[in-house]
């Protein structure tokens, strides 16, 4: 079944559905099959490499960010159901249309995860999460900075070994869709995908142990030595968001980015990294904390404000959280 297929027959399920949120995912198929194309032609088309511009962060922009940032943005206007779009490469949210009612959508995304890794061919992803509009909603900071469990659709799309769109609604099960390249078209390959209990790797920057509180190297050290509850766990680290959380997604264990003693919010940016996989490594049967709270639960105080994220396997983050609730 392709992925267009199956947003229609999950309309059809809805009698009273008038097919906004199916137009809305099919544009993110469209921006998925475009950024894909272009992530595999960059070295051949001179897109590799830096753009010479710091975004938001202040990190350096690849140009590959910057044109998949159009490229979704585009799609998304395409659209016209996108009233504003937050993307990890603008600071400031984009208001594409100045319409507020139900049958209109707030997107955040990051439009290319992990992009240190593009150089060297490593896999890199695209992240998105969907929120419909409330009655008030007018694209206000205040508006826009809801919890990730009111997200109505959330997924990835990961240009890997094959491009991968992941993709789970509020009332859908987590479903894998694969690109065919030679057709150009996305068909269902993991159905109602599910996380294992617990699982068999944990994957961290352990470089950064030095950084930590003591209970975050004691965590660590317990997935290292086999002392967790489960399995035995072996160490796999990419370095690239999408690529770590797919193999969690797929194959159980943990991915940790902690705070750390001078940067206690961490690394990963909430709304458009963290809530997104938040949402479906939960509707997968995982959990996702910061250590403490969920992060679906998270509200944040600005648009790209940043969080510790421990997402995985039930059993594993519940390790996190028993070790980061006693200290
Ligand atoms: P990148 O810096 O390449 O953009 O979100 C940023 C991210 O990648 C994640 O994809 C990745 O998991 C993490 O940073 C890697 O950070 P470290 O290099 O500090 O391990």
């Amino acid at each position: 079944m392709s992925d267009t297929a199956w947003v229609l027959h999950q309309q059809s399920r809805h009698p009273g559905a008038r097919g906004e949120l199916s137009t809305l995912l099919t544009h993110l198929g469209l921006a998925a099959r475009m950024i894909a194309h272009t992530v595999s032609r960059a070295a051949m088309t001179g897109l590799l490499g830096e753009a010479g511009a710091t975004n938001v962060q202040g990190e350096e922009q690849a140009k590959l960010d910057i044109v998949a940032d159009e490229l979704f943005l585009d799609a998304m206007q395409a659209s016209h159901l996108v009233s504003t779009l937050v993307s990890e490469e603008r600071e400031e949210p984009a208001h594409l249309t100045e319409k507020w009612d139900r049958g209109y959508y707030t997107v955040f995304y990051d439009p290319l995860d992990g992009s240190s890794n593009i150089d060297v061919n490593v896999t890199v992803g695209t992240i998105f999460g969907i929120y419909r509009h409330r009655p008030n909603d007018r694209g206000r900071l205040e508006d826009l900075l809801r919890p990730g469990r009111e997200q109505i659709a959330a997924g990835y799309v990961m240009y890997g070994s094959s491009t991968i769109l992941v993709l789970a609604t509020e009332d859908t099960k987590v479903q894998g869709f694969t690109l065919n390249q030679e057709i150009g078209e996305f068909f269902l390959t993991h159905a109602d995908m599910q996380m294992p209990k617990v699982g068999k790797s944990y994957s961290v920057n352990g470089s950064r142990s030095q950084y930590w509180d003591d209970a975050t190297r004691d965590l660590v050290d317990r997935f290292r030595q086999g002392e967790a509850e489960g399995a035995p766990r072996t160490a796999r680290y990419v370095g690239s968001f999408i690529a770590d959380f797919h193999r969690t997604l797929l194959k159980g264990g943990i991915f940790m980015y902690p705070g750390e003693l001078q940067k206690p919010e961490g690394k990963l940016r909430l709304m458009y990294e963290a809530a997104p996989l938040a949402f479906i490594a939960e509707r997968a049967g995982g959990d996702a904390i910061d250590g403490r709270i969920s992060i679906l639960d998270k509200v944040a105080s600005k648009l790209h404000e940043r969080t510790p994220l421990f997402i995985g396997s039930k059993v594993d983050v519940e390790e996190v959280r028993r070790a980061l609730t006693r200290s």
